[in-house]
């Protein structure tokens, strides 16, 4: 008897077999012979399997709950609370290309050593067979996945945010087109954290469809269908003719306005992504990942792949986002992650409120001047915590969130954490500048990766993280996308962290409502534009009508002089390190080039015109 059949109980084995998918079964038992876990469970669409995860994880102490209703909160080990960049990497074969930038691995060396860390990785512990699928159901969007993890926290987080998928394989009629997902949290502490954080590996095999990943818990690493499946996707598109992307959806809707304009955004990690989505008064159909395709009448249509958040918490509350603190400050299904857990009540950095001295943290029993092991002081909740929710409870959900089809793009934004170059809010001159400045994106780092802060990074398209594919097949790819549209979206760039030279930003978090409802207006060209050297600004009068009309808020000539004013030279410094990144990539598009001197003369034509180093927006008008 194989280990196999000891470990999978009838019904489980029963539901396998409904699928009628030889696939699937091989790949259960194949990893199960591998991981060697005492259980093996199969979970199927029914409300009793998900519930059955989501007790497990309670049960096992994965997740505790907390005073309200529905909501629990999960810890992930000490070392393992932000995206393993250094760990995670693509194994590729000798005739795959890849951009330098890109961990990558042989796949015969890569694969050897994440098998033999696995081997043994689950024992003593139940496996669940989990399946989703990325994108709506039944849709040309559609991908199948097939989760297989040791962690009850990862599968009943992935049920919250992705779309339950049992029924879904079963329209694939057997065929073996799915991603898969191994993950094993490994040997684990008294807190129930992985111990072999040395043998972190998360590894992507694009050939295989699949990922691996070992020794970890924070979702950003261990979830398969999260940024694991985004690159394997980010592949499958940009060998085909799509996009996937690294992005929000969202309606955005102008005050007084019947009609709900749909935009998408990529932003890098906690920098205002979710919470532009989440604006109040717009509707959000997702907050991180979509999938782009051109639709029958020439518009490019979007999908959000999941259906769930797993948002930042630091700095919610109720001023800055009031319809996410709400959202998590109220009954319903919700995960808290290595937030301060004081009373049976979470407390993060930021919600708008004094924190406990004391509570239970993701470093364990902590009070305030609480140091680590290297002396380093404990914060009460880590700065990248998080909450975990279904999008389909909030009251701003779109009512497209599930559409097969999708939601027509009219606007396409990119948004960065850039102190001292970009201005609030630009729109391009035409979809291939628009490409440029995606592929130009540069942001400081936060703590959504692991490493240090602050550093500015390139970080085209908010992808960089995720790109498994060269940057200049990438970039033809966005080019060609766009091309084939004869509906293109509008493409803008917006930076909310614009600083003065005090190190004071320049904005309150709540302007990205201005930018997003001015945006709007331009796709129904109900706004005149300033044209500059880099792209179109907004005038004055519109956006202090807007910020009268909205916030009822003064908004002054200095502070729009301040904000808009364009910083030549820091647009030429931007300039050269992408020439510098550019010139050493292979095979980049004719049309970025041209794009990249055509900006860069024009910088410089503005600045012999005016002899000055920041040009006010007056001078362009
Ligand atoms: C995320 C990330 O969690 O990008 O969405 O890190
Ligand atoms: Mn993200």
């Amino acid at each position: 008897m194989s280990l196999f059949d000891e470990v999978i109980g009838g019904n489980d084995l029963k539901k396998l077999k409904e699928l009628n998918n030889p696939d699937v079964e091989k790949i259960v038992k194949e990893y199960t012979e591998l991981c060697k876990p005492k259980k093996l469970t199969v979970i199927s669409d029914s409300p009793e399997d998900i519930n059955y995860v989501r007790e497990l994880s309670v049960k096992k102490g994965e997740e505790v709950k907390l005073s309200k209703e529905g909501h629990t909160v999960h810890f992930d080990g000490y070392k393992d609370q932000a995206r393993d960049k250094t760990n995670t990497k693509i194994l590729i074969t000798p005739e795959m290309k890849m951009s330098k930038r890109i961990n990558s691995l042989p796949r015969k060396e890569g694969l050897k050593e994440v098998l033999e860390i696995l081997d043994g990785s689950m024992k003593g512990k139940e496996a669940l067979v989990r399946f989703f699928c990325l994108g709506p159901l039944n849709s040309k969007f559609s991908i199948a996945a097939l989760q297989i993890t040791d962690s009850a926290y990862v599968a009943h987080s992935e049920d919250i945010l992705y779309r339950a998928g049992y029924e879904q394989f079963k329209r694939l009629e057997g065929s073996g087109d799915f991603f898969y997902f191994i993950h094993s949290a490994g040997e684990l502490d008294e807190r129930g954290n992985s111990v072999n954080i040395d043998k972190r590996r998360i590894y992507i095999d694009l050939k295989g469809n699949r990922v691996f990943t070992v020794n970890n818990q924070y979702a950003g690493n261990s979830l398969g269908l999260k940024k694991l499946a985004l690159r394997l996707a980010i592949y499958r598109a940009n060998n085909e003719d799509w996009l996937t992307e690294h992005m929000f959806i969202m309606g955005a809707k102008a005050p007084h306005r019947d009609r709900v304009t749909y935009f998408s955004g990529a932003f890098p990690s906690a920098c205002g992504k979710t919470s532009t989505a989440m604006i109040p008064g717009q509707l959000i159909v997702g907050d991180d990942i979509a999938y782009l395709k051109e639709g029958p009448d020439g518009y490019a249509y979007a999908v959000n792949i999941e259906q769930g958040i797993f948002g930042i918490i630091e700095d919610v509350n109720p001023a800055d986002d009031p319809v996410i603190y709400k959202a998590l400050t109220t009954p319903r299904e919700l995960i808290f992650s290595n937030v301060l857990v004081n009373n049976g009540k979470p407390y993060w950095l930021g919600m708008g409120r004094e924190l406990p001295r004391e509570g239970y943290n993701h470093w364990g029993q902590w009070k305030s001047g609480s140091r680590d092991a290297d002396g380093n002081e404990i914060l009460p909740a880590h700065k990248n915590a998080r909450y975990t929710i279904r999008i389909s409870e909030l009251e701003n959900a779109d009512k497209k969130l599930h559409d097969p089809g999708g939601v027509p793009l009219q606007g396409i934004i990119y948004g960065g954490r850039d102190s001292d170059t970009s201005v609030p809010v630009l729109q391009s001159f035409d979809w291939n500048h628009g490409v440029f400045i995606g592929a130009t994106l540069e942001s400081e780092s936060t703590a959504a990766t692991l490493g240090a802060t602050g550093v500015r990074k390139f970080q085209p398209m908010a992808n960089l993280d995720f790109l498994v594919v060269p940057l200049g097949r990438y970039i033809r790819n966005h080019i060609d996308f766009g091309s084939r549209l004869t509906n293109q979206p509008l493409v803008f760039s917006t930076n909310y962290f614009l600083k003065d030279n005090n190190g004071k930003f320049l904005n309150e978090k709540i302007d990205k409502k201005i930018w997003l409802i001015w945006m709007e207006g331009r796709v129904h060209k109900e706004y005149d534009a300033i044209r500059t050297p880099v792209g179109y600004i907004p005038s004055y009068s519109d956006i202090s009508d807007l910020f009268q009309k909205i916030f009822n808020r003064e908004y002054s000539i200095e502070d729009y002089n301040a904000q808009f004013a364009i910083r030549i030279t820091k647009f030429l410094e931007k300039i050269k390190r992408m020439e510098d990144i550019y010139g050493d990539e292979e095979d980049i598009p004719n049309e970025f080039i041209e794009i990249m001197n055509m900006i860069k003369n024009n910088l410089l034509e503005a600045r012999d015109k005016s002899a000055k180093d920041i040009i006010l927006p007056e001078e362009f008008a």
